[in-house]
């Protein structure tokens, strides 16, 4: 499926700022060491206040200009058919976006953001080596709506995508508060190492919650609450769901998946569609 605002394969590199706006960033090589420890031991890790308040103003300002008028590529709540979604794009709640898709390709806010040397080096350090962004997959703003915002449930994004190797990192900006009330992201740490029966995931790979395998797996869900301007990095095999959005404000968070250079998508794959971006690496420090 092309689209106006899809990038074609390494057009846009030229244009990535190298402007770090993550600019209190500055771990030690030992705290990045650790954070890389932890992210290989429990699938993720949350780096508080990364994204400063200008960046999400101006992420969120954008966003809501585009999410006002549904400016294309997006995906619909109805398309999916996920609990809480509108049964059809006709029914109540039908035009509720679900993603603003493509985001690299809509604005210079969004180029930036990925490109960050601050989360280009957090991704690096992370993969173990230099990172592309994929213009594939996420590469979105995710929406829950009040109302009409679907339940997500348990799932590995490998689901989505065709890799050589399935280790991708995705980076989750939250541009406001994320928590039980709208939404919140849930994961379980550590799952992405875990193997599974393979009756535990259903047709479309989600985690068949009353299978007896899958019962120690869910004793260990952990909410990850966020508020604006964390981030969340996590490894695409972890799994991760998220409830409906009981608030009455819309939640609004930015999500950008890496590979390594060492990887590839699979030719012919939807992985392989719409190209990715070699970012450039900030100086070691
Ligand atoms: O916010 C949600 O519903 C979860 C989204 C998600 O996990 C995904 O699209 O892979």
């Amino acid at each position: 499926m092309n689209s106006p605002l899809a990038v074609p394969p390494g057009a846009a590199s030229t244009a990535v700022s190298t402007v770090s706006t993550a600019s209190a960033f500055a771990p030690t090589a030992a705290e990045l060491n650790e954070l890389n420890r932890v992210f290989h031991a429990d699938g993720y890790i949350v780096l508080r206040g990364f994204a400063p308040p200008q960046v999400c103003d101006r992420i969120e300002q954008v966003t809501r200009e585009q999410l006002a008028a549904a400016v294309p590529p997006v995906e619909y709540e109805a398309e999916l058919g996920y609990p809480g979604a509108p049964a059809s794009r006709e029914a109540a709640g039908g035009g509720t976006v679900r993603r603003l898709r493509q985001a690299y390709g809509r604005d210079e806010v969004f180029r930036q953001w990925a490109a960050d040397p601050a989360v280009t080096k957090v991704v690096a350090i992370l993969l173990g080596e230099p990172p592309l962004l994929t213009l594939a997959h996420h590469n979105c703003v995710m929406t829950k709506h009040p109302h009409y915002g679907s339940q997500t449930g348990w799932h590995r994004d490998t689901r989505y995508w065709s890799f050589a190797s399935p280790e991708l990192v995705t980076v989750w900006l939250a541009l406001g508060r994320e928590d039980e009330s709208n939404g919140v992201l849930r994961v379980i740490p550590g799952s992405h190492t875990v193997a599974l029966e393979p009756t535990q995931l259903d047709a479309a790979e989600f985690l068949i919650e009353s299978h007896p395998a899958s019962q120690a797996l869910l004793r260990g869900v952990q909410p990850l609450a966020l508020e604006r301007g964390d981030v969340l990095f996590f490894d695409s095999r972890l799994f991760h769901s998220a409830g409906q959005n009981l608030s009455e404000a819309v939640k609004l968070s930015a999500a950008f998946a890496y590979f390594g250079a060492g990887n590839h998508p699979l030719p012919g794959t939807r992985s392989a569609e719409f190209g990715s971006i070699a970012l450039p690496m900030p100086a070691a420090s």
